[in-house]
C-alpha cells in the first residue's frame, strides 16, 4: 500500500450533540495532525456551512491539555493529585471494583453512565452491551429530549416530520424555541434560502433577543414557560377567523370539535396576559400562519425545558394540524428525525440480553440517585460503582449541589473516560484518556436532518488514548463476558448494523459517505396517517400512556391538561422571595460543556454572566459588570451582571455550561436548576428556575 499523501482531505461527520450533525471535510496535514475543518458542500443539508467552533477543531484535538494517560487518584476525591498508571492496570482496577461492588450489593449497584458527548452509535451506545450483559442498572437518558419528544409523540405519534430541506421551500418558517444561529446553524441556511428565493417570512419565538431573534422578520419575545398559551391563542384565531382547515381536521385529527370548544375562551387577550406579548403580536402571528399554507414549524428543544414543556410542545405542534399546513410542500412541522432510521443496534447494545426487570436510573435525577433518594433509586440498592463516558454530569446535571455531594461519596467508585480533565473527571478514582472523533471509526445519524454519515478514523490518536469501544471490550474481557459484540471491532459493528437495518454495507457507505434516509412526502407529512394506531393527530392526550421506556410516569401526571393548553401550575412561577425566572440558554461557542476548555471559545464567550433588564438591575442597585449572587432553595451562584434590554423584566438569562471553576466560589449554573421529576416521563427543566438576584 502506498503511504498516504499530505495534505489531503478526509471525510467525516461532526460527533457533537447538535441536531445539525454536519458532514465535514477535514484537512489532514499529517498522520496525526489536522488543519481546518469545513462543511461538506455537496451534502444538501450541511451545504458547506458549519459552526465556527468545529471549524477550529485543530485547537481542540491538538489541545496540550488533553488527557493522554491513565490516572489513579492519590489524594482525597477532587484533590487533583494523580498517579499515572498503565491503561491495562487501570482496567483491572475498574473490573475489580465492579466485581466487588456487585458481590456486596448485587449487579444493580453498578451504573454505567454515558451520554451524547459523542453521538457516534458505536462509541456512544456500546456501553449498553456491558450493562445488559451484566444486568447493571440502566441509564435512562432524559436530560435533553424527554419533554420535547413526549410532547411531539403525544400529537404526531412519531418522532419525524416534514423533510427539513423543505424549509427552503416554505413561505413562512417558524423557528420556535431554538436559538438556531447558535445551536444548529443549518436551520438558518435553509430558512434564509426560503427568504431569498420566495420572500418567506421568518418568525422566531424565544424569551430573549438572541442572534436568531435578530434575524427574524417577526420576533416574539415571550415569558418563559408560556408557549402553550401562545399556541392556544393562535389556534383560537384560526377557528375564529375561518382559517382552520375543517376538511383536514375531520380527516386527520381526533377531536377537532372538542378542541374548538376548549379554545373558545383562549383569546389573544387571554394569552397576552400570560405571555407578555401584545394582542397585536399574537393576531399578526396567527394571521400569518393561518394565511400561509407553506408554513414550516421548526420546533426546537429550548421551550420544552420547562416543567410544562411536554404540554407546550404538543400545543405548538397542534397548530399545523388546525391550519392544515401538513398537506403542502414546505409546510408542516419538524422537531427531530430520530424516528426514521430504524437501525438494528442489537450487536452494538447487546439488546438480545436486555432484561426489562432491571431498574433504570434517571439521568436528570443524578443528584438524588447518588445521594440515596429512595424514590430516585427505585427502591433498589445505592449506586456504588460507575463508569462514565461522554458526559460531564458534575457540570451539566441539575441540582449540582447534590451531584457534587454524590460524586464526593467515599463509598462510590467512579471511573471517568474523558478527553479532558472535566469537572466530572476531577472527581474520579480512575481517569482513562479517550480518543476524539477523528481518531476512531463511527457512524452518525442526523437529528435535524435525514442522513446517516460515516465518520472513519482519519488520524492517529495521541499515544495512550483509547476508544470507548476498546474500554468496554477490555472491561468485558476482565468480567468474563462473551457476547459477540465485544469481539467485533468498530468497523464490523458499523457494517453489521447497516446490513441488519437494510441500509447496505460499510463498503457502500465508504463510497457514498452518507445515506439519505428521508421517507417519501406522504409519509413525512403524515398524509397516510399519523403514528398512532388510529392514524389521527391527537389533540386529546392521555399523558401517562404516551410512552414509557420501562421507567413509568413521574411527577404530577394526573394534573396534565388533556387538550392543548398553558399548564401554569407546573412551572416555577416567580414569587415574592424569588422575583426572577432564570433560563440557562446555550452559549454559541460551547457545545454543552464541550469547548468550554478551548482558549478561543473561552475568549469569545468571556466569563459567566447574568443578563438582566437594565430597569431590574437599577431597582437592585446593580451596575453593568457588577458581581451578583443568584439564589434559590437549591443554592447560590456568583456571576457578573450584563445589562440587556432584549428580555422581559423579571426574566434573567445565564448563557453557557462553563466549568464550575469559572464561577467565583465554584458553584456552576446548575446549582440553581432542579432535579425534581418532570411530568410525564422525566427530564431536566433547565430553563425553568425561580431565583432571587442580589448585588454582592
Ligand atoms: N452553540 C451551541 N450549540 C448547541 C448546544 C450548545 O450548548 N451550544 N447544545 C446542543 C444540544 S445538546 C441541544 S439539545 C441543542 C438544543 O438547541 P435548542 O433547540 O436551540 O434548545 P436550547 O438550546 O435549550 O434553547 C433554545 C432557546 O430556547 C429559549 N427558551 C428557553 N425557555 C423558553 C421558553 O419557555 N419558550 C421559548 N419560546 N423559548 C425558550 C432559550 O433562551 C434559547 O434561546 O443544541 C445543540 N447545539
Ligand atoms: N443548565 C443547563 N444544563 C444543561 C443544558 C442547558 O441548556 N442548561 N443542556 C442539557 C442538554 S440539552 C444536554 S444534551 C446535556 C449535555 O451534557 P453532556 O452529555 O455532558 O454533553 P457534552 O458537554 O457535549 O459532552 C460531555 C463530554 O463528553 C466528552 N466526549 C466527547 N466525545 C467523547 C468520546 O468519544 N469518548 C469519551 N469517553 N468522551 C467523549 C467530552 O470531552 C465532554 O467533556 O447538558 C444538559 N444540561
Ligand atoms: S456543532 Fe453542530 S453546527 Fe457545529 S459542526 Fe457540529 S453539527 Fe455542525
Ligand atoms: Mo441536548
Amino acid at each position: 500500500m502506498n503511504a498516504p499523501v499530505y495534505p489531503r482531505t478526509g471525510f467525516s461527520a461532526c460527533p457533537h450533540d447538535c441536531p445539525s450533525t454536519c458532514a465535514l471535510d477535514v484537512e489532514l496535514l499529517a498522520e496525526n495532525r489536522i488543519g481546518r475543518i469545513r462543511g461538506a458542500k455537496d451534502n444538501d443539508y450541511t451545504k458547506g456551512v458549519i459552526c465556527a467552533k468545529v471549524a477550529r477543531y485543530a485547537e481542540r484535538i491538538h489541545n496540550p491539555n488533553r488527557l493522554t494517560q491513565s490516572l489513579r487518584r492519590k489524594g482525597e476525591k477532587g484533590s487533583g493529585e494523580w498517579q499515572v498508571i498503565d491503561f491495562e492496570d487501570a482496567l483491572d482496577e475498574i473490573a475489580e471494583a465492579f466485581l466487588k461492588a456487585e458481590a456486596r450489593l448485587g449487579a444493580e449497584t453498578v451504573w454505567p453512565y454515558y451520554y451524547a458527548g459523542t453521538m457516534g452509535l458505536v462509541q456512544r451506545d456500546g456501553i449498553n452491551r456491558l450493562r445488559h450483559a451484566k444486568k447493571y442498572s440502566g441509564f435512562y437518558g432524559t436530560i435533553c429530549t424527554n419533554m420535547a419528544w413526549t410532547g411531539y409523540i403525544a400529537g404526531a405519534g412519531a418522532i419525524a416530520g416534514s423533510d427539513p430541506r423543505e424549509m427552503a421551500k416554505a413561505d413562512c418558517v417558524v423557528i420556535w424555541g431554538t436559538n438556531a444561529v447558535a445551536t444548529q446553524v443549518n436551520v438558518m441556511t435553509h430558512a434564509i434560502q426560503a427568504r431569498k428565493d420566495r420572500g418567506a417570512k421568518i418568525v422566531a419565538i424565544d424569551i430573549y433577543q438572541n442572534e436568531t431573534m435578530k434575524q427574524a422578520d417577526l420576533a416574539l419575545c415571550l415569558k418563559p414557560g408560556t408557549d402553550g398559551a401562545l399556541a392556544c391563542a393562535v389556534m383560537h384565531v384560526l377557528f375564529r377567523d375561518g382559517l382552520a382547515d375543517r376538511a383536514y381536521l375531520a380527516a386527520y385529527t381526533d377531536a377537532p370539535e372538542a378542541l374548538e370548544a376548549h379554545l373558545a375562551e383562549k383569546t389573544p387577550a387571554w394569552a397576552a396576559a400570560i405571555t407578555g406579548l401584545s394582542v397585536a403580536e399574537i393576531e399578526t402571528f396567527a394571521r400569518l400562519v393561518g394565511t400561509t399554507r407553506r408554513t414550516f414549524f421548526r420546533l426546537g428543544y429550548g421551550f420544552s425545558r420547562q416543567r410544562n414543556g411536554a404540554v407546550a410542545m404538543h400545543a405548538a405542534l397542534s397548530i399545523p394540524a388546525v391550519s392544515g399546513a401538513w398537506q403542502y410542500e414546505g409546510g408542516g412541522a419538524f422537531h427531530s428525525n430520530s424516528g426514521i432510521f430504524h437501525l438494528d443496534k442489537t450487536a452494538i447494545e447487546g439488546l438480545d440480553l436486555l432484561d426489562p426487570t432491571v431498574r433504570q436510573l434517571d439521568q436528570s435525577r443524578t443528584g438524588p440517585v447518588l445521594t440515596g433518594d429512595a424514590d430516585a433509586l427505585k427502591g433498589g440498592p445505592p449506586v456504588t460503582a460507575m463508569i462514565v463516558q461522554n458526559t460531564n454530569p458534575v457540570t451539566v446535571c441539575p441540582d449540582q449541589t447534590l451531584v457534587k455531594r454524590g460524586f464526593a461519596r467515599d463509598d462510590l467508585f467512579v471511573a471517568v473516560h474523558e478527553q479532558i480533565m472535566t469537572d466530572t473527571a476531577k472527581m474520579a478514582d480512575i481517569v482513562l484518556p479517550a480518543t476524539m472523533f477523528l481518531e476512531h471509526d463511527d457512524i452518525y445519524k442526523g437529528g435535524g436532518h435525514q442522513y446517516l454519515i460515516l465518520g472513519p478514523k482519519l488520524v492517529e490518536p495521541p499515544e495512550g488514548c483509547r476508544t470507548n469501544h476498546q474500554v468496554i471490550a477490555g472491561l468485558a474481557r476482565r468480567l468474563g463476558l462473551d457476547h459477540p459484540g465485544f469481539a467485533m471491532n468498530e468497523r464490523e459493528h458499523i457494517d453489521a448494523m447497516l446490513q441488519r437495518s437494510g441500509w447496505g454495507t460499510l463498503a457502500d457507505l465508504e463510497e457514498k459517505r452518507w445515506i439519505d434516509c428521508q421517507s417519501d412526502f406522504e409519509t413525512a407529512h403524515f398524509l397516510n396517517g399519523f403514528g398512532h394506531p388510529d392514524r389521527k393527530f391527537h389533540f386529546r392526550v392521555d399523558w401517562a400512556s404516551v410512552n414509557n421506556e420501562n421507567y413509568g410516569p413521574v411527577g404530577p401526571v394526573a394534573d396534565m391538561p388533556t387538550l392543548p393548553d398553558h399548564w401554569a401550575a407546573a412551572i416555577e412561577a416567580a414569587d415574592d422571595a424569588h422575583p426572577f425566572r432564570l433560563a440557562t440558554s446555550p452559549a454559541r461557542q460551547f457545545l454543552n460543556s464541550s469547548f468550554n476548555e478551548t482558549p478561543s471559545s473561552i475568549g469569545r464567550e468571556g466569563r459567566p454572566e447574568l443578563m438582566i433588564h437594565p430597569e431590574d438591575a437599577a431597582s437592585l442597585g446593580i451596575a453593568a459588570g457588577d458581581l451578583v449572587v443568584i439564589g434559590n432553595a437549591r443554592g447560590e451562584v456568583r456571576v457578573h451582571a450584563r445589562l440587556f434590554e432584549g428580555l422581559k423584566r423579571g426574566v434573567v438569562i445565564s448563557e453557557g455550561l462553563w466549568p464550575n471553576s469559572a464561577f467565583v466560589g465554584g458553584n456552576g449554573i446548575n446549582t440553581l436548576t432542579g432535579a425534581d421529576p418532570v411530568a410525564p416521563f422525566g427530564g431536566a427543566a433547565v430553563h425553568d428556575s425561580k431565583v432571587w438576584v442580589k448585588a454582592v
